[in-house]
């Protein structure tokens, strides 16, 4: 790698994209690239040449390393018109698959400007390249070990994109941290979870031995124990199993009974209470571990393993080594534990900001984004860390039972960062350009970029349009031009994905439009988009899933 990109030595600090199937190729890639001290940049073969186009010119990246399999994708990102000429490495048919080596890690003692970098969409209209060291993935993976207590003895089924915190850290990295071991099922399907689920339970293989993880043998015999996705993926499960045969249906409600899947998390967006429910239900008392996480910090918060901890609605207490506060979004006052409601008996919410180990370092070279992002300690205190602002507001509430569960059954040493009664309860994001979309998230701003770079184009709105299914929908209310030679009197969803779909990865283009003769604004020129997705989307609203009883 180090002499594909032209260099002796070590890559200290270079940024090396790489395209690669999730398997076992991907974690030897992304583990030489750490090894060689480089940034390794994960590029979603979903991508339209354009988006990647703009990451690889984003980070400078002076080397490509892509997987036989993608090799004619990354070949043709590096004859589109980059900035940049990175260096391409096409890596040999399979690195490993199938063979299994025992490999000790050294402790390095110095790993240089090793990391990682994630793009995330924000508030700007184009994705930020957040720049995770590796002490920081470090920092991550140990914080969720103490947590989540994972093990040698845990098989983890994994199904989430690499390019991604929830995917590569929680589900990848800190997993390997303590011996774990990873299988993968991407992308994706409802159908395939559930036979692989299934598969040690069904009258065939339980007559034979079940294999236990221990062993370092991939089979599909091995009872899955360990399970991390976002809402969607559970709504999918919950819909799917009603057409399972009554075979599979028995063997795949064996296989998520708490004794057998040790931990079932969901986070990257709020966990509606149908869902939690159902899964309790169809599991037979495995209750889903909400948690809270952001790319900028990794996981921040969680519920406990302490069945009694999964509180509804709750995403818990901050994590080991992550320091959180929540700062009201009128006074800019910080709510100290006592003061969660005001003199009139009202609960403040504020803005929870972090700050610790776990946070990235930067974004990448924007040094005003991130600069506008932190907010200095208070001058009182002793530790001059700045906090990060997540953007995300909540409340911290008391909650009956939880602290009488602690005393009762003594925590354990591990779980001495599960808290008091007071729990944080997300209520939703400062900003409306924020979107969430079965787990991704979707700037506004670089929608309506999109949308307005189109000649037809004369106006344009992205909103967040509530679903069951994704959580939300992207939505866009267009004004179409209606004077000159770009005129049209009619565009159609169908239109609108046909010419975004090689400009914007699927998930960013807008689920649902709606053709207006003007939008709204105030005086000062501005979109009300909560208004505004009542006005135009109210039907949407009402048809959707989420208003249905049988949501899941
Ligand atoms: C796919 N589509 C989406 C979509 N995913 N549209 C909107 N939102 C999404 N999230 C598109 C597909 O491209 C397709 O378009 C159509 O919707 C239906 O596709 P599908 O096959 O039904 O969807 P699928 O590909 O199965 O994807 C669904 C999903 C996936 C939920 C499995 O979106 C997913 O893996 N989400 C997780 C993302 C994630 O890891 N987030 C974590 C970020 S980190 P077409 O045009 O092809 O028909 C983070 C921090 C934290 O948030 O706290 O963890
Ligand atoms: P991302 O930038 O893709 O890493 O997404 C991070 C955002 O996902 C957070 O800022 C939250 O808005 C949202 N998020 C993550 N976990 C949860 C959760 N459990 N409940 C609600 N929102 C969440």
């Amino acid at each position: 790698m180090i002499e594909a990109a032209g260099r002796t030595g070590d890559l200290d600090g270079e940024r090396v994209g790489f395209m690669v199937e999730n398997s076992y190729d991907y974690v030897v890639t992304i583990l030489a690239i750490l090894a060689a001290r480089a940034i390794a940049v994960p590029l979603s073969p979903s991508f339209p040449v354009p988006e990647l186009q703009y990451i690889v010119d984003h980070s400078e990246a002076l080397l490509i390393v892509s997987s036989s399999r993608f090799a004619a994708k990354t070949k043709q990102l590096l004859e589109s018109e980059l900035a940049s000429k990175p260096a391409l490495l096409v890596l040999s048919k399979h690195l490993g698959g199938g063979v299994h080596e025992k490999v000790e890690l050294e402790d390095q003692a110095d790993s240089g400007k090793a990391g990682l970098m994630l793009y995330t969409s924000g508030t700007t209209n184009r994705p930020k390249g957040v720049l995770l060291p590796e002490c920081v993935m470090t920092a991550q993976a140990q914080s969720l070990n103490k947590a989540w207590e994972y093990s040698p003895e845990d098989h983890l089924l994994h199904v989430l994109p690499l390019h991604h915190i929830h995917g590569a850290i929680n589900a990848l990295y800190a997993p390997l941290f303590s011996g774990s071991s990873v299988e993968f099922l991407f992308p994706f399907n409802a159908d395939a979870v559930w036979k692989r689920f299934a598969a040690p339970f069904l009258p065939r293989a339980k007559s034979s031995e079940r294999v236990s993880s221990s062993d370092g043998s991939a089979s599909q015999n091995e009872v899955v124990t360990f399970f991390t996705a976002v809402p969607t993926v559970y709504s999918r499960l919950l819909a799917t199993h009603k057409e399972l045969s009554p075979e599979m249906q028995e063997a795949t409600r064996e296989a998520i009974l708490p004794a057998h899947l040790r931990l079932n998390i969901s986070g990257s967006a709020a966990l509606p209470t149908p869902i939690k429910q159902a899964w309790t239900d169809l599991s037979r008392g495995n209750v889903l571990l909400e948690r809270f996480g952001m790319t900028e910090v990794g996981m921040a918060l969680s519920c406990g393993l302490d069945m009694a901890h999964r509180v509804d609605g709750s995403v818990g207490w901050p994590l080991p080594s992550v320091e959180a506060r929540l700062v009201d979004l009128d006074t800019g006052a910080v709510i100290e534990a006592g003061q969660e409601v005001d003199s009139t008996g009202r609960e403040r919410s504020g803005e929870i900001q972090l700050r610790g180990p776990t946070i990235f370092a930067e974004y990448w070279r924007n040094p005003t984004a991130t600069a506008s992002e932190f907010a200095a300690a208070a001058e009182n205190d002793a530790n001059t860390t700045p906090w990060f602002k997540t953007g995300d507001v909540a409340v911290r509430r008391d909650v009956d039972g939880v602290d009488s569960v602690l005393s009762i059954r003594s925590k354990a040493a591990s779980q001495d960062w599960t808290g008091d009664r007071s729990m944080y309860f997300i209520l939703g994001r400062k900003s409306a350009d924020i979107i969430k979309s079965g787990g991704e998230k979707v700037s506004a701003l670089e929608v309506e970029r999109e949308l307005l770079s189109l000649p037809m184009i004369a106006e344009a709105a992205v909103v967040a349009v509530p679903s069951g299914r994704w959580g939300q929908k992207v939505g866009a209310v267009v004004v179409l031009q209606t004077k000159g030679e770009h005129a049209v009197a009619k565009w159609s969803a169908m239109d609108m994905r046909r010419t975004l779909k090689d400009r914007l990865v699927n998930y960013k283009i807008p689920q649902v439009l709606r053709v207006v003769e003007s939008i709204p604004r105030n005086a000062m020129g501005k979109i009300n988009k909560k208004q505004l997705v009542a006005q135009v989307f109210a039907d949407e609203v009402r048809d959707d899933e989420a208003s249905k009883s049988n949501a899941v």
